[in-house]
């Protein structure tokens, strides 16, 4: 039985993953951060949280990598774990250089010390391109970050490609696009759109404040890509990869037909806050996965329309449970709105 270690088996890609590896035979293993909150929702919600053999590993610890290693003796690496929200590397661009950016690396000499046999997939990101080109992007296309998110991951790919050519190491990137789900992170902007979206319907919320509603992105299904990170360390050579749908919308198209879905007017519910818009952006993004398909056998399956339609009607179902007294695995009856957050490197439009 073959098996694989998920950095970050808490978020949305590593419990897709985990489900998938699991429906192929693995025995898998995942690292989470100790949290005075535990963040073990999306493994329920999925039903793989006795399934998964959870390991606390902080990223910033070598040891702590070491050992993480040494207890699942993996055959494969998904390294996912990051400071993944590109806003919040605007407010705390240190620390997410240490987590996203130096701990590939930490990642990667665990592996050239430990078992160079091990392969590894590491997370990387269609942010490294920044507003380089109009696309459609590919893997020869030129990078050029626009945040210190995409700057860290940008090193963090060129330190996988590293140990690959001098190492000889089966080390990969993963280029994906956005990709989405209804168990996607609340702070991301189309799940803050479907939950907002589900709140207004149900009459416990009246507006969803938004920042860049003009910026385009390629978004996918998140179970797509998790099978395309595990076809990409199934090819017989270690190789970059680019997995997108091929198509780019406006976050304002999402909101619509989101409002759509839900029987609601865009116009009564949109409000725009420039406290929300980021210091730099990245405008337009969209994807060309011709060598994904070609060479893995690749494809998103999900289309954009039925991925709107998926996430809207299960914050809907999700908050109409919530509100008729029945018990709901999801984060959002934790959270409030984002209003009262102080954006410290944002302006302030007040
Ligand atoms: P992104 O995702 O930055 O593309 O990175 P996000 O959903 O945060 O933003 C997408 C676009 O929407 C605009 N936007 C808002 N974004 C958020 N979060 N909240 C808002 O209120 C809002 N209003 C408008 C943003 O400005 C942006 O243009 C995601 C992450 O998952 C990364 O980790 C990953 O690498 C890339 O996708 C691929």
């Amino acid at each position: 039985m073959k098996r694989a270690l998920i950095t970050g088996v808490t978020g949305q890609d590593g419990a897709y993953l985990a489900k998938f590896l699991m429906s192929k035979g693995y025995e898998v293993y995942g690292t989470y951060r100790r949290l005075s909150t535990p963040n073990f929702w999306r493994l329920n919600y999925l039903g793989i949280m006795r399934k998964v053999n959870l390991i606390s590993m902080d990223l910033n610890d070598t040891t702590s990598i070491m050992e993480s290693i040494e207890i699942s003796q993996p055959d494969e690496i998904y390294h996912l774990a990051a400071q993944s929200f590109v806003g919040a590397s605007f407010e705390q661009p240190i620390a997410t250089g240490e987590v996203t950016g130096l701990a590939t690396t930490r990642m990667l000499e665990a592996i050239l010390k430990r078992d160079k046999d091990i392969k590894f997939y590491n997370a990387s990101t269609s942010e490294l391109y920044g507003n380089s080109s109009s696309g459609p992007l590919d893997e020869a296309t030129p990078f050029k970050p626009q945040s210190p998110y995409a700057t860290a991951k940008l090193y963090s790919y060129w330190m996988t490609r590293l140990y690959r050519d001098a190492y000889g190491l089966f080390a990969a990137n993963g280029i994906l696009f956005n990709h989405e789900s209804p168990i996607r992170g609340l702070e991301f902007v189309t799940r803050k759109i479907t939950n907002a979206i589900a709140k207004i319907k149900l009459g416990i919320e009246k507006k969803v404040i938004l920042g860049n509603i003009e910026s385009f992105r390629d978004w996918g299904y998140a179970p797509d890509y998790v099978e395309g990170m595990w076809k990409i360390l199934q090819n017989e050579t270690p190789e970059d990869f680019v997995l997108a749908t091929g198509e780019t919308h406006s976050v304002k198209e999402f909101l619509s037909l989101s409002c759509e879905i839900a029987g609601l007017a865009m116009d009564d519910v949109l409000e725009v806050s420039s406290s929300l818009k980021r210091p730099l952006e990245v405008h337009y993004l969209v994807g060309n996965p011709s060598k994904a398909e070609v060479e893995l056998n690749w494809t998103h399956r999900m289309e954009f329309r039925d991925l709107v339609k998926e996430m809207t009607e299960e914050d809907i179902a999700r908050w109409d449970s919530f509100i008729n007294g029945k018990p709901v695995i999801w984060d959002a009856q934790h959270y409030d709105d984002n209003n009262n957050i102080i954006k410290t490197r944002y302006k302030m439009d007040a």
